[in-house]
Formats: structure tokens, C-alpha cells, sequence
């Protein structure tokens, strides 16, 4: 018998949790195929915190980094605590100190459309840049350092390379090189060496400026881009609007090289939508979307596609949620996903 692969289930704040519902019973699904998987929920999040003072202990993180195998996140932000000092806590803790370097934000015409079928893979690096969280605020001058090491750029474009090959995709850099020299000029000098390491990937480097004017033109004409944490952020949030917005929006987070057990992280690309949550009005699609790409991670690639195919095959037959203009509820949108699935 195979050793259950242990996934933690973390929905979080606000819409995470109401996504977070729609996504068990497709891991409960993968189950009833004979997928060994032991699903272990876990509160953290503003109601957690607001209730005992903890967002994630250093042994609640010890816990899952050592005794879990990947993690579902459903989403964190709540207006009650503004200064988001709880999503870092949780959320960056996570992605920084599991090393998951490399975010996949993939972007597909979810349903056939008239235009050209987009498909654009972005390769966002997912610790470090201005996200380090290291800055200070003085009278007058606020700091945020932003902070690029080699084996991060390096894993990141590693897995950049490696996707574009697979896919047999262009690849694009996203870089400010000529204003950030320090920062992105190491970028381009890793970018420049796995270039000529992998003479089958068309690969170019494009300021990003002028990629997001090309982007927005002719979005068909991409394939794969690999950006830094915050330029990754930007125009993986940019591709979501390409595809029905950022409801529909899947990722995952994952760490090559494998520092711990815990290696992955799958999460919707949106936050927690404090204005409709509680409403039942959250699209699932993106979250299901990430379960799926978990799924592929653990090598599961006939539920991976199989779940993405009865997206797909919900949204071209008229289940949409309010976001995409339909009626559905999100558990609505939820079960018309799921009654797809054999
Ligand atoms: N699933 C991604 C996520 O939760 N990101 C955090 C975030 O964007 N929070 C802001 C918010 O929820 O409004």
C-alpha cells in the first residue's frame, strides 16, 4: 500500500474559507480513485488570531514543514486587522520559510473563445525582491530593501527553462534592468548563462515596461515569463484579467530543491475579497484550478486533468459565477464542477 500523502488544508479568511469547501470533496474525489491522501485542516487566520494571539506558532510551522506534504491555502486579508501583520505571519512565513521559490501562475482560455487560445505560464520567484519584508519608516523616508540572491534567480529560472522546454514555449524575462543595475542585473546575468545552457528554448529578456505594452496587444504571442516576486505579482494579476479575472486565477508555489518535507504550496491567485465574502458569491474556479495543480505536483495527472477538463467543460455549458456574469453560487459553481468528474 502506498504512504498517504499528508495535505494540510488551510483556508484562511474571508472567501478562503467558502473556496476552501468546494476543494475538499475534489481531494475527497481523488481519494475515492484510490489516491492514499490524508487531509489535515488547520485554523490560521484572523478569526484564529483575533480568538488566541497565534498566526502560526514557530512550532505550528515546525508542525507542517515537517509532517505534512504539501499545503492547500484558501486565502488571507481581513479589515479588521489592517495592518496585515497576520498574513505575513501565516502566508509569507509560508512561501519564505518552506524556500518556495517558484510560482507557477499558469493563465488558459478556461473556455473556447473566438480569439486566439491563450496560454501563458508565468514563473513569478516567490521569497524574496521587495517582499523580503525588510525596510524601515523614518519621518519623511520609507525604505523596503529588495533582496535578490543567486540560488533563488537561479532555482526560479532553472524552473522557467525547464517549463518552457517541457511545453515547447517561448520564454520571456521581465526585468528593469536599466534602472535596477544590483537587482536585475543579476537576473539578466543568470538569464544570459541558462540561455546558452538550453539552446531549445527561444529565450529573450524584455524590459518590463515595454512587455506589459506587448502583453496587452498581443497577449497570444507569450508563452512562458519569468519575473521577479513583485514584477511576477503584476503581470501574473494582469494574465488573470486575460482569462475572466482573478477568481479563475490557479497557483502553485513549490521548492525544487526540497529543503523540508513540505515542499509545495497551492493557492487561488486571489485574496480574501472582503467585500462579498460570507455571500456565497466567491468564484471557486481558481482555487479548484490550484487543487488540480497540486495534483499534478504529486504526480496525479489523470485527476489533474480530468478536474480541469470538467472546468472547463462547467463554464463553456453556462455555469459562471456573478464575477464572470452567471448566477451561480459558489457551491453551485462548485457542484456543477463536480457532477463533470467520473
Ligand atoms: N491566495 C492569495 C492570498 O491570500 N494573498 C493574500 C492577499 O492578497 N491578501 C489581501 C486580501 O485578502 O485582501
Amino acid at each position: 500500500m502506498d504512504i498517504p500523502v499528508s495535505i494540510a488544508l488551510i483556508p484562511g479568511d474571508g472567501a478562503g474559507g467558502e473556496v476552501m469547501a468546494e476543494a475538499i470533496p475534489c481531494l475527497e474525489w481523488a481519494r475515492s480513485r484510490g489516491r492514499e491522501v490524508e487531509l489535515l485542516p488547520l485554523p490560521y487566520g484572523a478569526e484564529h488570531f483575533l480568538a488566541t494571539g497565534e498566526t502560526l506558532s514557530d512550532s505550528a510551522f515546525a508542525d507542517l514543514r515537517d509532517g505534512c506534504d504539501a499545503i492547500l491555502f484558501g486565502a488571507v486579508g481581513d479589515p479588521r486587522l489592517p495592518d496585515g501583520r497576520h498574513a505575513e505571519e501565516i502566508l509569507l512565513r509560508l512561501r519564505q520559510g518552506l524556500d518556495l521559490t517558484v510560482n507557477l501562475r499558469p493563465c488558459r482560455a478556461l473556455a473556447p473563445g473566438p480569439g486566439p487560445a491563450l496560454d501563458i505560464e508565468v514563473f513569478r520567484e516567490n521569497t524574496e525582491g521587495p517582499y523580503c519584508l525588510e525596510g524601515s519608516t523614518e519621518p519623511g523616508r520609507a525604505v523596503d530593501l529588495a533582496i535578490h540572491t543567486e540560488p533563488a534567480v537561479r532555482r526560479l529560472l532553472e524552473a522557467a527553462f525547464q517549463g518552457a522546454a517541457a511545453r515547447r514555449r517561448p520564454l520571456t524575462l521581465a526585468h528593469k534592468a536599466n534602472v535596477l543595475k544590483h537587482g536585475h542585473g543579476l537576473w539578466l546575468r543568470v538569464f544570459e548563462e541558462l540561455r546558452k545552457a538550453h539552446p531549445e528554448v527561444t529565450a529573450r529578456a524584455m524590459h518590463a515596461d515595454a512587455l506589459l505594452c506587448a502583453l496587452v496587444q498581443n497577449p497570444g504571442a507569450f508563452g512562458v515569463i519569468a519575473a521577479d516576486n513583485y514584477l511576477g505579482d503584476l503581470i501574473s494579476d494582469l494574465c488573470a484579467a486575460f482569462i475572466g479575472g482573478m477568481g479563475v486565477a490557479p497557483s502553485i508555489s513549490w521548492a525544487p530543491h526540497r529543503p523540508f518535507r513540505c515542499a509545495a504550496l497551492a493557492e487561488p491567485v486571489h485574496g480574501s475579497a472582503p467585500d462579498i465574502a460570507g455571500q456565497g458569491r466567491a468564484n471557486p474556479v481558481g482555487m479548484i484550478l490550484s487543487t488540480a495543480l497540486l495534483f499534478r505536483h504529486l504526480g496525479w495527472e489523470p485527476e489533474a486533468g480530468a478536474l480541469e477538463v470538467a472546468v472547463s467543460d462547467a463554464l463553456a455549458n453556462g455555469a459562471k459565477t456573478r464575477d464572470l456574469g452567471g448566477t451561480h453560487s459558489t457551491a453551485a459553481m462548485g457542484k456543477a464542477i463536480r457532477d463533470r468528474l467520473t
